[in-house]
């Protein structure tokens, strides 16, 4: 018998509601105090769902619904109990690996390359690494016996909007905390598909609480009396707001904010990999990747070639509809981002630095912004020193390895750092050297659950992934 299956990659294989209520001690509910808004799709501005906004009493409902979890259930429960709730939740993420890549790539922008290969396996293989920790807690570097710190209230950004859930939701969950999640206000859609795979997983009510809304949602949990732990990605802005908010409080708090990092390229570089690294370093994700590799540092040597071979590869690049298998680079998240980005590589014009794109069509509707790079880019200029977080790369040079890290080095932030050479004590020197917590050699952008990730200075502090992410949701 014949049937039709759609494309694994169309939009068919989405079941999106017309409206979703706010996830909350297991099943889904109206908001009490808060208006309703619309998430829109970034590659057609097509209204994709109407979502409610969670006030400060719907907050708090979430808080105690995660609260009485935690005392009653979560926490008594046994660590090889809980493990088996999470490898549940990652089997039931890879079975529905196809339908969230969809998802995530119409709530977001990306392209579905990436939502498919990388987001979407990465939620999976947090879930089974944190998986396994669960009855093995005694390990984690918080003494020998070791305590959850109680209910997590966590907020989320757009860029990685199911990816940054699960580096939230896993590691707290294995140790025995609940969870309250704010997801961004632009890409809520996939954390309202996890808390449906929750109650597949028959998670018990108030273990994980999702609500959506906006600035107004995140501050009423990141002010709740009854939180324990905030965690937060996103703005340095917002994070140091955030920082404010709780100083003098007991609440545990870790912030992993925004980046400026320097993709470094010394002469003996391997050059076909090299190209590729600055590639994905700075476009894979449009760019919106706090670990972004947005400021190149070519030594002097290899500049001409670099550029050439740069540009002539940035010309192949394909920009346009995020559920296209060939597309390299998608939609610009919101509006609001794209005027951000616009407006910084305008001032990139005005400093005198010099603007490059290949000609490329971009889509009529939807947000969209082409490939770019920066060259004639000096320390001083904004474009080398303020997170553009969009497809911009801003170029410098180099001359010797001190001249490197002392440039790298200029910037109030702090999150990582890519090295290309084909020097291995080079790499080990300059590791050092680097104030970033995350240092890639000949390879950028590469996550795995077992690597803690976070930054120095204005990226924020406190580190997730590995054993270290776990060790954040847990008393000392
Ligand atoms: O961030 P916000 P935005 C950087 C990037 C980007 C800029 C602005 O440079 O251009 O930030 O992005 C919630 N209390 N990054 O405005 O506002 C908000 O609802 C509590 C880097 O989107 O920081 C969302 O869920 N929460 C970054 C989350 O904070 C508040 C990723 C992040 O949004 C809040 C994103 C408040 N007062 C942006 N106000 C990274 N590190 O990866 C907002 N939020």
């Amino acid at each position: 018998r014949f049937e039709y299956a759609p494309a694994p990659e169309s939009r068919a294989i989405v079941d999106i509601k017309s409206s979703y209520g706010l996830f909350i001690n297991g099943g889904f509910v109206e908001a009490t105090d808060g208006k309703p808004f619309k998430t829109v799709s970034p590659s057609s501005e097509e209204v994709l769902a109407e979502v409610s906004e969670a006030g400060p009493a719907d907050v708090d409902r979430a808080v105690r619904a995660a609260r009485k979890a935690f005392d009653k259930v979560w926490a008594p429960m046994a660590g090889r109990d809980r493990a088996k709730y999470l490898f549940r939740i990652a089997r039931l993420i890879q079975e529905r690996s196809r339908e969230l890549a969809v998802l995530e790539s119409l709530d977001n922008g990306k392209p579905i390359r990436e939502s498919r290969d990388v987001d979407i396996p990465l939620v999976a293989a947090h879930f089974f690494y944190y998986a396994g920790w669960a009855d093995k807690l005694e390990y984690a570097g918080a003494g020998e016996d070791p305590q959850p710190l109680g209910v997590a209230g966590q907020i989320i950004p757009w860029n990685f909007p199911m990816l940054m859930l699960a580096w939230k939701i896993a590691p707290a969950l294995a140790a025995g905390n609940t969870v309250v999640l704010k997801p961004a206000e632009t890409t809520p859609l996939t954390a309202l598909a996890f808390a449906e795979i929750c109650q597949q997983a028959d998670l018990p009510p108030g273990v994980v609480n999702i609500v959506t809304g906006a600035g107004r949602t995140g501050q009423a949990l990141v002010e709740h009396p009854d939180v324990d732990k905030v965690a937060f990605t996103g703005s340095t802005e917002v994070g140091r707001a955030i920082a404010k908010a709780v100083a003098g409080s007991d609440k545990k708090v870790t912030l992993e904010l925004g980046g400026k990092a320097a993709n470094i390229v010394f002469e003996d570089a391997p050059i076909d990999q090299t190209i590729e690294g600055i590639v994905n370093g700075i476009f894979f994700n449009q760019g919106h990747v706090c670990c972004a590799g947005s400021r190149l540092l070519v030594q002097e040597s290899v500049y001409d070639e670099v550029l050439a071979r740069l540009k002539r590869r940035m010309s192949t690049l394909r920009v346009g509809d995020p559920l296209d298998k060939n597309t390299d680079i998608g939609a610009i998240n919101s509006s609001a981002q794209l005027a951000k980005i616009r407006e910084l590589s305008q001032i990139g014009e005005d400093e005198g630095a010099e603007r490059w794109s290949p000609e490329c069509e971009l889509p009529a509707e939807g947000y969209w912004f082409p490939p770019t790079v920066f060259t004639g880019v000096s320390q001083a200029h904004r474009i080398a020193r303020e997170e553009i977080f969009g497809p911009v790369l801003s170029v410098l040079t180099f001359r010797t390895p001190a001249e490197a890290v002392e440039k790298a080095n200029n910037t109030p932030f702090g999150l990582s750092a890519g090295i290309w050479t084909d020097k291995g004590s080079r790499i080990l020197w300059m590791a050092n050297q680097l104030r970033a917590g995350v240092v890639w050699a000949n390879t950028f952008n590469r996550f795995d659950p077992t690597s803690p990730f976070g930054g120095y200075k204005e990226s924020g502090y406190g580190r997730e992934g590995g054993r270290h992410g776990l060790e954040a949701y847990l008393a000392h």
